[in-house]
């Protein structure tokens, strides 16, 4: 007898509490909706304009995406920055992983805020696809930095061609400098072909070294060298003095053999500490004094614009190939052809032809 009145006791209790999740299951999708509601391009372009951060890492995710509504409203967005990008400096670092760049960058990042500059962070490093972005796990290095209201770091893109992330972070440096960041730093490591690429997109080259280490030790070649506007001889502290400045007069007596710059400009060498911070002025003077000379005598602006037109033709290369290869038609007639090129049935540069004009009717 007792037993019922309790069920049925339990049972309401039951329903109640459906009751209430009703209620709230509207409110739910309510703020759903809510955030569902991307801003518009507008609203992105004056969020960034007015140095908005949460605008500035909105856009540069859609300039991430691989949704082609997404890349169209990051172009609308880009092409109303262009305007306002362009006054700051680009400088890229590159050298081999544990060189000491990330230590570098938080303790010159540091430094540049300290001066009232505004600093961007950005990375170019394709295996990111796989690691998740280096630079992010290097948040823990910039601890420093990672809190500094005049700072933004941002992991490299992922992608599946060093193209689609230079593209990427290219336009990435745009969106920033718009947002008022007027030093930009990209870090990448100096082990493949992204340094190439950083070369391409920033104004002043540096290179990171370690001293006690042979050339084929730090795994530079001798072309990263040559695209270098400054080698820093890092981690000169304590015991690493005295090397890093026998290094120092070694890299000068390298740098010699190579041909005058197109700039003008005398590539120097110089140590530091990220440690200590002793030198980490000096690299800031070196960029200052290259500035100084590079927009004196032209070559700043002629860089900046030859850049921008092998951006243009990168991209044109970039988005022919891609979508050349991803055509289903094309993929199973690649394949086709392969085989009688193979069993000598026809020529390569017949097949390629056969390819190339079957796409170009479509
Ligand atoms: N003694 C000394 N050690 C340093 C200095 N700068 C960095 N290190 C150490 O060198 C190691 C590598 O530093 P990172 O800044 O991670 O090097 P990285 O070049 O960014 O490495 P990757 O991101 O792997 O390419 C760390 O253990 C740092 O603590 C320095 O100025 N002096
Ligand atoms: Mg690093």
């Amino acid at each position: 007898m007792k037993k019922a009145p309790n069920k049925k006791s339990a049972l309401e209790e039951k329903e109640g509490v459906v009751q209430p999740e009703s209620i709230s299951a509207s409110v739910v999708e309510h703020i759903q909706q809510f955030r569902k509601v991307q801003p518009s391009s507008n609203e992105l372009i004056k969020g960034i304009l007015d140095g908005n951060i949460t605008s500035l890492s909105r856009a540069i995710t859609l300039v991430e995406s691989t949704n082609s509504n997404h890349l169209a409203k990051a172009n609308e967005v880009i092409n109303a920055c262009l305007p306002h990008a362009n006054r700051s400096v680009r400088i890229g670092i590159t050298g081999v992983p544990g060189v000491g760049k990330s230590t570098f960058i938080e303790a010159f990042g540091k430094y540049l805020t300290g001066l009232g500059k505004k600093v961007a962070v950005l990375a170019v490093d394709p295996s990111s696809t796989i690691s998740h972005g280096s630079i992010l796990g290097d948040k823990t290095r910039m601890e420093e930095l990672v809190k500094d209201k005049n700072a933004y770091i941002r992991p490299s893109a992922s992608g599946d061609t060093l193209g689609g992330v230079a593209r990427k972070t290219r336009e990435t440096i745009t969106l920033c400098e718009a947002c008022g960041f007027d030093t930009i730093i990209i870090e990448t490591v100096g082990v493949g072909q992204s340094e190439t690429a950083v070369h391409s997109m920033v104004d002043f080259f540096l290179l990171l070294k370690i001293s006690g280490a042979g050339d084929e030790l730090q795994g530079i070649k001798r072309g990263i060298m040559e695209m270098a506007d400054a080698i820093v001889i890092n981690k000169a502290d304590g015991d690493n003095i005295k090397r890093a400045k026998l290094a120092k007069t070694e890299f000068n007596r390298a740098l010699h053999l190579f041909p005058a710059k197109k700039s003008g400009w005398v590539p120097t060498v110089s140590t530091c500490s990220s440690y200590t911070k002793e030198g980490i002025d000096g690299v800031w003077n070196t960029i200052s004094d290259y500035l100084k000379l590079t927009e004196g005598n032209g070559y700043f602006e002629e860089k900046r614009s030859s850049q921008n037109h092998y951006w243009m033709l990168e991209t044109i290369n970039e988005r022919l190939k891609n979508d050349f290869f991803n055509h289903p038609e094309i993929a199973t007639l690649l394949e086709e052809n392969k085989k009688a090129v193979q069993n000598n049935e026809i020529s390569p540069f017949a097949a390629a032809s056969i390819l190339l004009e079957h796409y170009f009717k479509k």
